[in-house]
C-alpha cells in the first residue's frame, strides 16, 4: 500500500541513508532546508517536520502493539504528534472530544476498547481509572518501531458519530482509506505541497483531523490551525492559500467583512460537513472574489462528492463523484432513479474510502446486497452528474454548526436528569448554525438553563440544547410514538 503519511516517510528517508530502519539520529537530524521551517503551526507554536517526525517518533515508542489508543483531542500541536505518532506505529487512533464529558467520553473509551489514552495536557482523570494516561511532550525525540508498515487495511482512526438513536457508534477508518481519500481530493483541488493550508476546526472529526491534519502531513502542504475558527483568526494567517470550513464559519467570516477581504489573496476556499446557503455562497464571491469550493462526505465514508479547482462552483450544488467514487440515487424500494435533476431519492455510494461497517456491529446493515452504502441522505442528481443535497431522510440526525448531532442521545442524556419525564428533541432552522438543538421536555422544579448544563456537562458542548422548552406534554399519535414534524413545525 501507498504509506498514508508519505510526506512524513520522505523526511524519514532524507535523513536515513539506506535501506535499514531509520535510526532515532536520523529522525532527529534535517537534511532538507524545508525540514527545518515551520511545517506545522497550531495556534501560534510551530514544528518543523523533522521536530514532528522525532516527537512522533517517541509517542510511537509509547504506543506499539497497543490494539487502540484514545487521544484527548484538543486543537493543540500536542494533539498532531499524537496522531501521527500512533499512525507511524501501527496503532488505531480513537480521538476522544476535549470537551466530552463522562458519558460520552466513558462510553467511548470502553466501546473502543481503548488501552491508554493520550493527554496533551498530562495525566488528568479519565473516566476509566484503570486506563494508564501518557502525556505528550513535544521535546522528546525517537524512532517509530522499526516493523514492517501497516497494512493499507489496517484501521488508522475509530471516529465516533452520532447515530439517530442511542450513543454514538465508533466508525474504523483505514489507512487505504483516507490515502485514496486525500488523493482524489488532492487532484480535485489541485492540493500540492505549495500549499498553505489555514482552518481551525476541532481535531477529532474527519473534517479538521483527516483533511486538515493528515491531508497536509500526506500532501506536503503547510498547514496553519488558528486554535478557533473564528473569522478574525483566518484573516491573521499568512501566506495561507487554502481554507477549510463549515458554512457557520464562512457565515461569520461574511459578517466580519475585513476579515473575509483579507482572504483575497487565497487560492481555494472550502466549504463541506453541512449546506452552505447560497446567500452565503454568494456573499463570499462578492467579499473575496472567490466562489468557494463545496464538497460532502460523511464520517463513514469520507469525503465523496466535490466541486473541482479548476471546474464550475454551483450554489446549491456540491459538485460530482471523486475520481474512484461511484453514486446513485434510489426510491424507497431501492430501485435506481434517473439522474435527471429532478427525481430526489436515498443517496448511496461506493468507492475505496467508503467504511466497512460499524465497531462491533454485525453484518453491513447499513449496505445494500450489492455493496452501496446507503448514506441516509436525500439528493437529486443532474444530467451532468453533479449532486445537490436535499435534506436527511430522517429527522432526529441534527446538524448544528457543521456538527452530527443524534437525537437520540441528546434525549438520553435529558432524561437521565430525575426532574425530567420526557424529552424530544428536534433540530431548528438556525441562521448561524444551519439547525440549532432544541428540546421539548416534560419536566417539573428544574428551568431550562439547569438542563442544558446538565446535557452539557454530561455530553460533548455543542450538544446541549440552545433552547429547551418545558411543555404539559408532547404530541403522540394513536401508538404513542412522539410527533417530531408537529414540534418543528
Ligand atoms: C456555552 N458554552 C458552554 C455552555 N454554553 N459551556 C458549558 N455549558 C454551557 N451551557 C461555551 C462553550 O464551551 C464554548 O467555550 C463557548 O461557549 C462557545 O461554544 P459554542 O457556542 O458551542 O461554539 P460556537 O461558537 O457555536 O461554535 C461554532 C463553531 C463550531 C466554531 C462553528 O460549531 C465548530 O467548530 N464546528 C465544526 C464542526 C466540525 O468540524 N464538523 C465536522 C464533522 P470555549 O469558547 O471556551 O470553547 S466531519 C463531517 O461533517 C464530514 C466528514 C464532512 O463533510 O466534513
Ligand atoms: P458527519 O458524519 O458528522 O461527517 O456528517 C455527515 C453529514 O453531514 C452528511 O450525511 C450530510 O448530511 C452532511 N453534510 C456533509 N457535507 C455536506 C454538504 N456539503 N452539504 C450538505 N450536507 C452535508
Amino acid at each position: 500500500m501507498a504509506l498514508l503519511l508519505t510526506s512524513l516517510a520522505e523526511t524519514r528517508r532524507d535523513t536515513d541513508t539506506g535501506a535499514r530502519p531509520a535510526s532515532a539520529a536520523a529522525f532527529g537530524q534535517a537534511s532538507r532546508p524545508d525540514d527545518l521551517s515551520a511545517a506545522v503551526t497550531v495556534a501560534g507554536r510551530s514544528l518543523s517536520r523533522a521536530q514532528l517526525v522525532a516527537a512522533a517518533g517517541a509517542v510511537a515508542g509509547d504506543v506499539a502493539g497497543a490494539e487502540a489508543v484514545a487521544i484527548v483531542a484538543t486543537a493543540t500541536l500536542e494533539t498532531i504528534v499524537a496522531v501521527t505518532g500512533c499512525l507511524l506505529a501501527g496503532t488505531p487512533v480513537v480521538p476522544v472530544p476535549a470537551d466530552a464529558g463522562p458519558v460520552e467520553r466513558g462510553h467511548i473509551l470502553r466501546d473502543s476498547a481503548a488501552e491508554l489514552v493520550l493527554d496533551p495536557h498530562g495525566p488528568s482523570a479519565p473516566d476509566r481509572p484503570q486506563l494508564p494516561v501518557v502525556p505528550v511532550d513535544l521535546a522528546r525525540r525517537g524512532d517509530p518501531p522499526a516493523g514492517p508498515e501497516p497494512g493499507g487495511g489496517a484501521t488508522a482512526l475509530i471516529l465516533y458519530t452520532s447515530g439517530t438513536t442511542g450513543a454514538p457508534k465508533g466508525v474504523p477508518v483505514t489507512h487505504d482509506a483516507i490515502a485514496a481519500d486525500l488523493d482524489a481530493l488532492a487532484q480535485a483541488w489541485a492540493w500540492t505541497a505549495d500549499d498553505t493550508l489555514v482552518h481551525g476546526l476541532p481535531l477529532f472529526h474527519v473534517h479538521g483531523l483527516v483533511l486538515g491534519v493528515l491531508g497536509a502531513l500526506r500532501i506536503g502542504s503547510r498547514l496553519v490551525h488558528t486554535g478557533r475558527p473564528t473569522p478574525g483568526a483566518y484573516a491573521a494567517a499568512t501566506g495561507g492559500t487554502l481554507y477549510f470550513g463549515v458554512p457557520t464559519v464562512w457565515s461569520r467570516v461574511c459578517a466580519d467583512r475585513s476579515a473575509a477581504r483579507a482572504l483575497r489573496g487565497a487560492r481555494l476556499l472550502v466549504s463541506g460537513s453541512a449546506p452552505l446557503p447560497a446567500s452565503v455562497f454568494q456573499e463570499l464571491t462578492d467579499l473575496t472574489g472567490l466562489r468557494p469550493v463545496e464538497r460532502y462526505g460523511m464520517t463513514e465514508t469520507l469525503i465523496t462528492v466535490s466541486s473541482r479547482a479548476d471546474g464550475e462552483r454551483r450554489p446549491g450544488w456540491v459538485g460530482t463523484p471523486l475520481p474512484g467514487v461511484e453514486t446513485r440515487i434510489v426510491d424507497d424500494e431501492g430501485q435506481a432513479l434517473r439522474p435527471d435533476g429532478e427525481s430526489v431519492g436515498g443517496l448511496q455510494v461506493r468507492g475505496p474510502m467508503v467504511f466497512d461497517g460499524y465497531l462491533g456491529a454485525a453484518g453491513r446493515r447499513d449496505f445494500t446486497a450489492d455493496g452501496w452504502f446507503r448514506t441516509g441522505d436525500v439528493a437529486t442528481v443532474g444530467t451532468d452528474g453533479w449532486h445537490r443535497i436535499v435534506g436527511r431522510a430522517s429527522t432526529d440526525l441534527i446538524k448544528s454548526g457543521g456538527y452530527r448531532i443524534g437525537a437520540g442521545e441528546v434525549e438520553n442524556a435529558l432524561l437521565a436528569h430525575p426532574a425530567v419525564r420526557e424529552a424530544a428533541v428536534v433540530g431548528l432552522p438556525d441562521p448561524d448554525l444551519g439547525q440549532r438543538v432544541v428540546a421539548f421536555v416534560v419536566a417539573e422544579g428544574v428551568t431550562p438553563e439547569q438542563l442544558i448544563d446538565f446535557v452539557a456537562t454530561q455530553l460533548s458542548v455543542h450538544k446541549r440544547p440552545r433552547q429547551v422548552r418545558i411543555v404539559g406534554q408532547l404530541p403522540r399519535n394513536a401508538m404513542g410514538k412522539v410527533q417530531k414534524k408537529l414540534l418543528v413545525d
